[in-house]
């Protein structure tokens, strides 16, 4: 895990405010008035992902994270030797894909794997259904809406009102590969994110590269928490999740559980072990092959991760 709360006493002194961008190091926090306040971390150890809880206390123009509140979810990547929190306390995420661009359905199923691993909602959106061949395209994702994974179709520049219902009252953040549309989505979502994010991106002076910055935005009016908030992040090609031990991996496929604990060995690995019930099921039509080898991949990145840390 990454380090958490520096020190999340319960009467902590600083003010009370909500992370809403990253770009490296830097950070904005909303206080509740004017603008987000640039803030500072003490340690190097420390990171902060938006949709963190902060306290923080002023220092002049600036802000000190002095503490961060327990996580309710962690969206994280990590190898052996990185980690990079994209999100805190999420309550979804919302994975985006686009018939214009190709889908790496590998790194897809990793999200899924995330999200199920923090107790997260997972949906689907197909983006750009305006696109010649995306009819033909949704099809592609019958076998999400199978596993029990809503498959929303949208267009950001046309009509994005089918995923508005399942934004409201949730803490979402978009994830998918770059150009999927993820930030036209969600300015034709959120109230104030276009005019948001010129202020971010010269508060964090990260320029014209929006795109690697995270950032919140909030889907009511500003102060109606209820309405909920979405993080916009940047395009991904990687996703780690060698942080999970075995159990947690397994445990994140919906379409495995059924079959846990039913192979003849307890630590089978459901390859070419004699008496394994999911490579039955492969046999069966019932699980995809694929996710089973994606298992497999993560579980032997988690456990080369772990050794690369013991030999440190
Ligand atoms: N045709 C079409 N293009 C879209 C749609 N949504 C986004 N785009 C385009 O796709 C490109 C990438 O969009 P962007 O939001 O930057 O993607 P991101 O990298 O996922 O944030 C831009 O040129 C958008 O105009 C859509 O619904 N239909
Ligand atoms: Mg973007
Ligand atoms: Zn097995």
């Amino acid at each position: 895990m990454p380090a958490a709360a520096p020190h999340s006493r319960a009467a902590s002194p600083g003010r009370p405010g909500l992370v809403v961008a990253t770009h490296r190091r830097h950070y904005l926090v909303d206080v509740g008035d004017a603008g987000p306040l640039e803030c500072q971390l003490k340690g190097r150890t420390l990171t902060l992902a938006c949709g963190d809880r902060v306290q923080i206390e002023p220092v002049g123009p600036r802000g000190i994270v002095v503490g961060i509140a327990p996580r309710s979810s962690l969206l994280y990547r990590s190898d052996a030797w990185r980690e990079k929190i994209v999100a805190a306390n999420v309550t979804q995420v919302i994975a985006l894909v686009a018939p214009d661009v190709p889908v790496d359905e590998h790194l897809l199923n990793r999200w899924i794997v995330a999200a199920e691993a923090e107790r997260c909602r997972f949906v689907l959106a197909v983006n750009k259904t305006d696109l010649a061949g995306s009819a033909r395209f949704l099809e592609r994702f019958a076998p999400y809406r199978t596993l029990g994974y809503p498959v929303v179709a949208v267009s950001a520049l046309h009509d994005p009102s089918a995923l508005a219902a399942w934004l409201t009252g949730q803490r979402s953040v978009m994830i998918g590969q770059s150009g999927m549309g993820k930030s036209t989505l969600i300015n034709a979502l959120a109230p104030n994110a276009a005019a948001a994010t010129g202020s971010i991106s010269t508060a964090l002076r990260s320029g014209r590269h929006t795109t690697s910055a995270t950032t919140l935005y909030r889907l009511g009016a500003q102060g109606s928490g209820e309405s909920g908030w979405v993080i916009d992040s940047p395009g991904m090609t990687l996703f780690g999740l060698a942080h999970y031990g075995a159990a947690a991996l397994e445990h994140a496929f919906v379409d495995l559980r059924e079959f846990s604990g039913t192979c003849r060995f307890r630590d089978c690995r459901h390859d070419r072990e004699p008496g394994c019930a999911v490579q039955a099921a492969i046999l069966a039509g019932r699980v995809a092959a694929q996710r089973v080898a994606l298992l497999r991949t993560l579980v032997d990145e988690s456990a080369a991760a772990e050794r690369a840390v013991r030999r440190r």
